[in-house]
């Protein structure tokens, strides 16, 4: 049996999944992956489909199978993974830079609604730019910032260095900056295909391609 069961949103569209199925993806533990149908106007089981799963009623869950415990939502289920997987280092060592990290992790988990709202995540579609509202390119600008500040420190090849939550947390604004073809720096560029090419980031696209494909995104 697996470690692990995540439940997440049709992988096309669901930002929030992608989050924990990179950190997920990063201890190396098992897991099994159960995908929930999102967006079904005329299917109001999703959502009886998601609370079978998680009293909060969204994606994404994570089944913890030895204690038989649920944590939903993809900051606590990254920070669970943090602490059930030390030697998979998904915070730096370091306080201080794991003090930055957390930051930058919840400011994510908590902001640029703009950016969510305008550029609404579309994994395995590429679309024009819209015409970005005042507030959402003020949000992409601090992103792209804060990313560049991150990568000056760290020298990379991550936000932190190593892989991070960090990086977890913003695998689904790289998704929409590549979907939307968001101008960046050539340092915030080579970070962007990094991200790309994780493995995990890989197999998403996979899952979100055949959805596409399918019709059910
Ligand atoms: N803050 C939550 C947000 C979760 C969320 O909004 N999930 C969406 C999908 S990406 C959802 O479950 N929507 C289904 C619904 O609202 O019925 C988290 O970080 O997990």
């Amino acid at each position: 049996m697996a470690d692990y069961t995540l439940v997440v949103g049709t992988r096309n569209w669901s930002s929030w999944s992608l989050r924990p199925f990179l950190a997920l993806h990063a201890t190396g533990a098992s897991f099994e992956t159960v995908v929930i149908r999102l967006r079904q106007a005329d299917h109001p089981t999703t959502r009886e489909q998601i609370l079978r799963y998680s009293p909060a009623g969204k994606v994404p869950v994570l089944k913890i199978h030895d204690g038989d415990v649920v944590v939903w939502d993809s900051l606590a289920i990254c920070e669970t993974l943090a602490e059930r997987h030390p030697e998979a280092g998904l915070w730096p060592d370091d306080w201080k830079l794991r003090a930055r990290a957390r930051a930058l992790s919840a400011e994510m988990h908590s902001g640029y609604p703009d950016v969510r709202e305008q550029l609404t995540m579309e994994f395995a579609r590429r679309l024009p730019l819209p015409e970005l509202h005042e507030a959402t390119s003020r949000q992409i600008a601090r992103i792209l910032e804060a990313w560049e500040d991150a990568l000056a420190r760290s020298g990379g090849p991550f936000l932190f260095g190593r892989f991070t939550i960090a990086d977890a947390m913003f695998g689904p604004v790289v998704s929409r900056f590549v979907t939307y073809g968001v101008e960046v720096g050539p340092a915030v560029g080579a970070y962007m295909d990094r991200v790309m090419a994780l493995p995990a980031m890989r197999a998403w696209a996979k899952g979100a391609q055949e959805e596409v494909e399918s019709g059910l995104a």
